[in-house]
């Protein structure tokens, strides 16, 4: 019916991010970072964050599965699946350990200079976000985080020291990880891992919320510009965690919700794609009474740091209904949710929607007419290791054929302008949400439990097996 084989040049590869794998927390001279004093929460709301590290708390993120020290077998298994590229991030804290020096940390640098030769050494084409969940701990103690201005500054000088050490060894860069998670404003967890915000008693969560994302946003647009004088070969990117919005019905009500939430949810891509604020949105500011630092001056930055390509995580759609908020008075959106019926769940609860990804595509390319980058994709489930050692997670293997197939079509068919495709956590490491070990999602299974047991031994599952299969004949071979 259609061409199943991807694009020559097709970015198959898979995704990580520093602090959910490295370990090696206080090594080298690493500072400690936000993700280094949460506890493990069976929920993302009640994973807690310490604001210290605590004698005797058990914080997963600490030794993750000591990627730092494995990190040759762990390419070299990637290479084997057939890996075209390899997302990960870089730990502020490894370059900045308490994120305002003036001088980086050598040590840091030449552990991503190494990491970057091992990919290439195997053809593999490192994809790098600069801010993924791992804001150090110093910056939010002591400035409050992104609620502070100064830290578009410190987050720069960070960004610079990157883009000229790596100019020759990456091409392709995002700036923030799922900048819009901050939507959901009301959930202590995301706000603290994204902007390092630790909401004081009877703050506006809200309007700190839209603050803090400002000031991100102007970082970026300066972190594109700065890398673009660097190397004008640069790809950089944003990345939004994106969710395909239905309405319950299709009662106009639902359908004007399902617009409104869209808005409410993607004006930060909207922002970094367009360079300027949505009408909607500055309407909404004005009548909430939001008195928000912007100056004429970061519209400037903004408008000349637009990115060159959107990345994106897709692991769930999400259905709206206005029986329980309506368009007008929409502030949290996680407010106006509901269960789709129609959808399968994930021992997480999260809804399992393939054609969710083709919609999204399709959407994403109408709204922003850019290329698009699949950088997160997946499920997390628990696997059971059999006697002999071998592994059948066919779940996994169902979740991503089905997937990978709504992606082919949405390309063949629908002309969907696609880069690449990183399924998330290629190999099992630490849960962002939960700090659990055994919610996993990787093709390499790791030795390690929920209780930090086990002997961080790789191998491989059949879903090994399988994505080298996809990946060798192009996604003719689902
Ligand atoms: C995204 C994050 C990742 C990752 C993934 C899966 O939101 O960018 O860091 O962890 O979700 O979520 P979880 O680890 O909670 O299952």
């Amino acid at each position: 019916m259609f061409e199943t084989k991807m694009p020559n040049g097709f970015l198959w590869g898979g995704a990580v991010a520093a602090h959910q794998l490295e370990g090696a927390w206080n090594v080298d001279g690493k500072g400690p970072s936000v993700a280094d004093v949460m506890t493990v929460g069976s929920t993302e709301k009640d994973r807690e964050f310490t604001g210290k590290v605590l004698p005797g708390e058990n914080y997963p993120n600490h030794e993750g599965i000591d990627f730092y020290h494995h990190y040759k077998e762990d390419i070299k298994l990637f290479a084997e699946m057939g890996f075209k590229c390899f997302r990960t991030s870089i730990a502020w804290t490894r370059i900045f350990p308490n994120g305002d020096e003036e001088e980086p940390n050598e040590a840091g640098l030449k552990f991503y200079d190494d990491l970057f030769d091992e990919c290439h050494k195997y053809g593999i084409e490192p994809v790098i976000t600069l801010h993924h969940f791992e804001i150090p701990l110093h910056l939010v103690n002591k400035y409050g985080g992104w609620e502070n201005r100064k830290l578009i500054d410190f987050f720069t000088r960070f960004a610079k020291v990157c883009f000229k050490r790596y100019k020759s060894k990456v091409k392709y860069w995002m700036t923030f990880n799922e900048i819009d998670n901050q939507a959901s404003f009301n959930n202590p967890f995301l706000m603290c891992t994204n902007s390092g915000i630790v909401f004081k008693e009877g703050q506006n969560r809200e309007a700190a919320m839209y603050q803090a994302a400002h000031y991100e946003l102007v970082a970026s647009a300066l972190a594109v510009k700065i890398g673009h004088e660097i190397n004008p070969d640069f790809k950089i990117g944003c990345m939004i965690n994106y969710a395909s919005i239905y309405p319950a019905t299709c009662k106009p009500s639902d359908c004007l919700l399902a617009q409104r939430v869209a808005d409410r949810r993607y004006w930060f891509s909207d922002v970094h794609v367009n360079g300027e604020y949505p009408e909607e949105l500055e309407m909404y500011l004005k009548r909430k009474g939001y008195r928000q630092d912007i100056t004429e001056e970061d519209r400037q930055v903004l408008r000349e740091g637009t990115v060159d390509y959107i990345g994106f995580s897709y692991y769930a759609s999400m259905t709206v209904a206005s029986d329980k908020v309506d368009a007008d008075s929409l502030t949290d959106l996680d407010e106006a949710k509901v269960h789709n019926e129609y959808l399968p769940t994930t021992a997480w609860h999260w809804e399992i929607d393939p054609e969710g990804l083709r919609y999204g595509l399709n959407w994403l390319t109408d709204r922003y007419h850019k290329p698009l980058f699949i950088v997160e994709n997946g499920m997390g489930a628990y696997d059971k290791v059999e006697a002999d050692g071998s592994i059948h997670d066919e779940y996994r293997i169902d979740y991503l054929r089905k997937h990978i197939s709504e992606m082919e079509k949405a390309v063949a068919l629908d002309g969907v302008n696609l880069m690449g495709y990183t399924p998330w956590g290629c190999i099992d490491l630490v849960s962002a949400g939960t700090g659990q070990m055994d919610k996993r999602y990787g093709f390499i299974y790791v030795d390690k439990n929920d209780k930090g047991e086990g002997t961080l031994a790789r191998s491989r599952k059949d879903s090994f097996f399988w994505y080298q299969k996809v990946i060798k004949s192009n996604g003719a071979e689902l």
